[in-house]
């Protein structure tokens, strides 16, 4: 019998020595120390031996036993502490490398520059207004003084919907009317930001979609001056101290008289070049003094009350100030143009 526990004692340290991982491990253990191991089997069986026998046995049967549970422990310890090593070693993290650098989104440069206008705008003491990009045919073009068949509708190139008499807004400016029926006979000084959109010829100036700012003064003592110096403080603070502008007689039904605002060239600096189409001088919006028309539309009486309106387009300014050359960037979606931003 002792022999046979020496035999067991050898081949289960043999076994537990190419035991590698804890599932073998696992399977050494029941054989060897769980309750149906031949360990037991003799532990059992001890009662029927004579006493001195059952002595030497028992005793031995301990032995082994004990042995055997602290060649499992070892064993169980040496693993993990192998696998550990193992981990540290092939899964080696180098501390000082530099992070990976997670991509933050930004605001598109369009949204940046709109942002950066209506600031100014709201120093200045006017209020944002939002208005709808759907509009009726009469916000777009009835109320500001161009009745059905007016030739002047044809200056702005209309996307229709299937709806009879609803597009989508061609400029801000029906907000004027929305605002002015909202307010009359309070004074205003609102800016009106959002998209419009024109079925127009895509060229490297114009686009189908862009955004436009709006702007309406009512009182009761404006004048054109009002509207000449509040523009240029505008530019001087979007463009600097420096900058130059000029006014040029234009025409809108909506309002009387009617201008145009230039900033000069910043290519050439007024000299003349291909973006400026040799005039030394850029556009960047359109103004003038409200049209009576439009404020009794607005619900104001004319005789009482007067007011100017501008319609400027951020893409325009934006591509002033950071010498951009071809407005289609805005909307196509590459990466490297919007990333400069
Ligand atoms: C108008 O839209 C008038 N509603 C502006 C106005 C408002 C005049 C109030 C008087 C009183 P115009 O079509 O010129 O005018 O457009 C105004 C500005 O919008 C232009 O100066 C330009 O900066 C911008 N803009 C016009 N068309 C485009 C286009 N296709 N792409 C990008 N920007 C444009």
């Amino acid at each position: 019998m002792l022999e046979r526990l020496d035999r067991i004692e050898k081949e289960a340290t043999r076994e537990l020595e190419v035991a590698r991982d804890d599932e073998a491990l696992q399977a050494w253990k029941v054989k060897h120390l769980g309750r149906s191991a031949e360990l037991g089997t003799i532990f059992d069986g001890l009662r029927e031996l004579d006493k001195d026998e059952r002595r030497a046995v028992g005793k031995r049967v301990n032995e082994v036993k004990t042995s055997l549970e602290a060649a499992y422990q070892a064993r169980l310890e040496r693993l993990r502490q192998e696998g550990l090593d193992r981990s540290l070693r092939e899964e080696r993290l180098d501390v000082s490398l530099p992070g990976r650098p997670l991509p933050r989104g930004r605001l598109h440069p369009a949204n940046q520059m709109l942002r950066q206008i209506l600031t100014v705008w709201s120093e200045m003491g006017f209020q944002i207004y939002r208005s709808r990009e759907v509009e009726t045919d009469d916000y777009n073009f009835g109320l500001l003084n161009m009745p059905p068949h007016h030739p002047a509708r044809d200056m702005w190139d209309t996307f229709f919907t299937t709806d009879p008499g609803v597009v989508l807004r061609t400029h801000t400016s029906p907000g004027q009317i929305h605002v002015m029926r909202e307010r009359a006979p309070e004074t205003i000084r609102v800016v009106l930001p959002g998209m419009c959109y024109r079925y127009e010829q895509i060229t490297s100036r114009a686009e189908i979609q862009f955004n436009q700012v709006e702007g309406l003064a009512v009182g009761r003592t404006i004048t054109l001056s009002d509207l000449k110096g509040t523009l240029n403080a505008f530019a001087r603070r979007i463009f600097g101290e420096q900058v130059r502008t000029r006014f040029r007689a234009d025409h809108f039904p909506f309002t009387e008289p009617s201008g145009e605002m230039d900033i000069e060239c910043f290519l050439c600096g007024g000299e003349g070049c291909s973006v400026c189409k040799g005039t030394g001088w850029l556009e960047i919006l359109g103004c003038g003094m409200v049209h009576p028309t439009v404020l009794t539309n607005g619900g104001y009486d004319p005789n009482e009350f007067n007011g100017f309106a501008f319609g400027l387009g951020p893409e325009r300014v934006a591509m002033l100030k950071h010498r951009i050359e071809d407005i289609r960037y805005f909307w196509t979606n590459d990466m490297r143009f919007l990333e400069q931003f």
